[in-house]
């Protein structure tokens, strides 16, 4: 990478989103979602792929996102926090059920209206540009009760109408949207990624592609709404990005490659694209599934393509055609992994693989044209501070580091970028385990995985390391 590989106006920040960090969750109105109903441990593991025991909370047990890390009483100071790391970008989301409580209502809560514009007005006064995303893993539970969530279409409107709510509130503020966060991810994580329960005999896949289906359309025509109501904005969709490496020159390991690649690319060949892909059909044929669609559905998927591709990349993965291989395969990876002998991994035992993030990049660009916005990228980690207090992570610096070199590269393979969000800038409720000792921050936050601690919040050694990055845009690594 030269020493100029980033253009002037790269959007430099981090991302975080509303159920991971805001806590108060049944304050200011807020109506129950998705990931309120999410503990720790084994139990949060079934729920997250749609066994969900109950759509209320239980007694006696601890939900991590009730308090998080209560962005929602600390945000002024945590964003005067990543300004001074001269942020010029920050990702958040809207938490849905904090404007439309049950999802239902024809008249938001202003109360949650109010909360965000103060929100951005905060950013506004730093100059850092929001980047907002509508849906980042939570669905308001009223929905999942009344509806079953996304298998249902009568939620498409409803989603519209929460759109177009906060397109018409935000439009003088906010410029850079993304419609679902990772879509992918409800292929694997079903709950997680759209609100889906299951009882035994279902036809899992079935119900996962009606949803998507739902989730497609949803996604174009908040795409529709957002250009006409804010023209100069830009709206993205959002993949888990990663690609699968075939373990070995077999050719049926690159085949089931590109089919796991396949899997995810669906999606985004349907926002970025705008029809469904020609591999489509065989597959829903193969797996039983025959979608239920409207009259229209395909000028809507066809007129409302996005603007730019958001993506998450942490890790790559690999797949064998061999089941023994398989067997011995990386279990912290929620898309399975076989083993890649030669990358390295993290403590959760996710890849750590920079140039598997520059051919990702390469690949979306080459696939789509369209320009990319690596939306999240960081490293999980426990953070032990020393004796003086002090968390010194140079191996998050590190990683950080790679990656961000990875990029350099991929834009001057040709690819144009957008900004770079790491996830995450702060300590935060992980996603999967709904720990907080699996951390990312360049920012420590004093609290545990049982919710103990002050909520205290001190710089890590990578939060001077990412302030130096940032004003040299990215010359100085
Ligand atoms: C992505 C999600 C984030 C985030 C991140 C890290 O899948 O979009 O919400 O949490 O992964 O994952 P985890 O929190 O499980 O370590």
């Amino acid at each position: 990478m030269t020493n100029n590989a980033f253009p002037d106006g790269f959007l430099w920040g981090g991302a975080l989103a509303a159920n991971q960090v805001e806590g108060a969750y049944r304050k200011g109105g807020k109506g129950l979602t998705t990931v309120d109903l999410m503990p720790t441990g084994e139990k949060r593991k079934a729920i997250m792929k749609g066994f969900v025991p109950s759509l209320e909370p239980l007694e006696g047990e601890f939900y991590p996102s009730h308090e998080a890390i209560d962005f929602y009483h600390h945000y002024q100071s945590d964003i005067a926090l990543f300004a001074e790391m001269g942020f010029k970008a920050l990702r958040i989301s809207i938490a849905w059920s904090r404007i439309f409580p049950t999802g239902e209502e024809e008249a938001p809560n202003e109360e949650g209206l109010r909360f965000y514009d103060d929100l951005f007005d905060t950013l506004k006064k730093y100059d850092i540009e929001p980047v907002v995303t509508l849906a980042h893993f939570d669905v308001p539970v009223h929905l999942v009760e009344k509806f079953g969530s996304w298998r249902s279409r009568e939620v498409v409107g409803l989603f519209e109408h929460y759109a177009k709510t906060v397109f018409q509130r935000y439009q003088d503020k906010v410029k850079y949207w993304i419609t679902f966060n990772e879509i992918n991810m409800l292929l694997h994580l079903p709950f997680t990624g759209a609100g889906l329960t299951f009882q035994e005999n279902d036809n899992v896949k079935q119900i996962q592609y009606q949803a998507a289906h739902h989730q497609l359309i949803a996604s174009a025509l908040a795409v529709k709404a957002c250009h006409e109501i804010i023209p100069d904005a830009q709206i993205g969709c959002m993949l888990a990005a990663g690609m699968f490496y075939p373990h070995s020159c077999n050719p049926a390991d690159v085949k089931l490659a590109m089919d796991r690649d396949r899997e995810s690319f669906f999606f985004i060949d349907v926002q970025a694209r705008g029809y469904y892909p020609s591999y489509a059909q065989r597959f829903f044929k193969e797996n039983n599934i025959s979608l239920v669609t409207n009259p229209g559905d395909e000028k809507i998927l066809a007129s409302h393509t996005v603007d730019y591709l958001g993506i998450s990349y942490y890790s790559s993965r690999t797949i064998s055609s061999d089941p023994e291989v398989m067997r011995q395969s990386t279990s912290g990876n929620v898309f399975g992994s076989a083993n890649n002998p030669y990358v390295k991994k993290s403590e959760w035992g996710w890849t750590i693989d920079p140039l598997g993030f520059r051919i990702t990049m390469n690949q979306l660009y080459d696939r789509y044209q369209k320009p990319l916005f690596v939306v999240e990228n960081g490293l999980g980690a426990m953070d032990n501070p020393d004796e003086n207090g002090n968390i010194e992570d140079d191996y998050r610096i590190e990683y950080l580091r790679e990656h961000i070199q990875a990029m350099g590269e991929a834009i001057e393979d040709g690819v144009p970028i957008l900004g770079y969000t790491s996830w995450a800038p702060i300590d935060l409720v992980s996603a999967s385990t709904g720990e907080m000792k699996k951390r990312y921050g360049y920012i420590y936050v004093d609290r545990d995985n049982q919710g103990n601690g002050t909520n205290t919040r001190s710089k890590k050694k990578s939060f001077d390391w990412y302030k130096k990055v940032i004003a040299t845009n990215g010359r100085d690594l």
